[in-house]
């Protein structure tokens, strides 16, 4: 998609949304001990003709044009209908975390946007965790701040994406307040035969620890790596280990509906 302009894009977008290729999956997320689910992240999925695409095939062109806060705010929607539906048909209510684009910190109309929803569909903000991505937060610290603070207010819980891969990782937890640590998947591969990446990702774990954040490790592949998060204390594991993003109606069936023997 690298070549179309901006009305391409947001033609794509439309087309996109009018033949309902777009999608929502969601991955669950396990507590480290009990391994029992405790959550998910909702994921954007594609189907364009046929083609099944990853968001790294379409986001980065909507950022750049701005359709992404369209496309944010229609997975933001379905979250919530999801919850509402598990409200209403009495399943475990799990908390749902949404993805925000660097843009919409940005923008005091897309948090009030998102209040306007959860308010829509009465579902308690605190089973909505929004991440949110260093890169957003560090360039405009100010505007973050005043956006985190904003979020907390309405009672969303905010979590830090991909934590540790951007160049100012440290100085944000000092600006900001953050619930939720997700730790990038690249402190977790390998980390059994790196002596120096056990020593990094066991100290991030304690930090977060003592400032009262939750760890969640993303990207979790492996029961080596499962033994080993145990023991170091992290709160929850996100990966293919226990399970992919799938849709939400098959997330259902596993993961939600009462079982015939109970
Ligand atoms: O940037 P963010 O952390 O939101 O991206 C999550 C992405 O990582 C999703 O597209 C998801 O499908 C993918 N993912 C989730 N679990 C795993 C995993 O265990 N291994 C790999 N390689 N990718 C994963
Ligand atoms: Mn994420």
């Amino acid at each position: 998609m690298k070549f179309l302009d901006k009305k391409q894009i947001e033609e794509d977008f439309r087309k996109g949304m009018q033949n309902k290729e777009f999608q929502v999956y969601l991955q669950p997320k396990f507590d480290t001990k009990t391994e029992k689910i405790v959550g998910a992240e909702a994921l954007i999925r594609r189907n364009k003709q046929g083609t099944f695409l990853l968001p790294q095939a379409f986001v980065p062109s909507y950022e750049k044009t701005g359709v992404i806060t369209k496309l944010d705010v229609w997975v933001f929607d379905q979250v919530c209908k999801t919850l509402k539906r598990w409200i209403q048909k009495k399943y475990k209510l799990l908390p749902i975390s949404v993805n925000e684009s660097r843009r919409h910190l940005y923008h005091k109309k897309h948090v009030q946007e998102l209040e306007r929803i959860i308010n829509y569909y009465h579902i308690p903000a605190q089973f909505i965790e929004l991440e949110m991505t260093e890169s957003a937060v560090v360039n405009n610290i100010e505007v973050a701040k005043e956006a985190e603070r904003k979020v907390h207010q309405i009672g969303f819980v905010v979590s830090m994406d991909d934590f540790g891969t951007g160049y100012s990782s440290f100085h944000m937890l000092r600006q900001i307040e953050i619930d939720v640590l997700k730790i990038d998947k690249k402190f977790s591969d390998q980390v059994l035969e790196d002596e120096t990446g056990k020593i990094i990702l066991e100290s991030i774990i304690q930090m977060a620890k003592r400032l009262h954040i939750r760890t969640v490790a993303e990207g979790i592949e492996t029961k080596e790596q499962v033994a080993y998060l145990k023991q170091i204390g992290c709160d929850w594991i996100q990966g293919y280990y226990f399970a992919r993003p799938m849709p939400i109606p098959q997330f259902e069936e596993i993961y939600l509906k009462p079982k015939k023997e109970e």
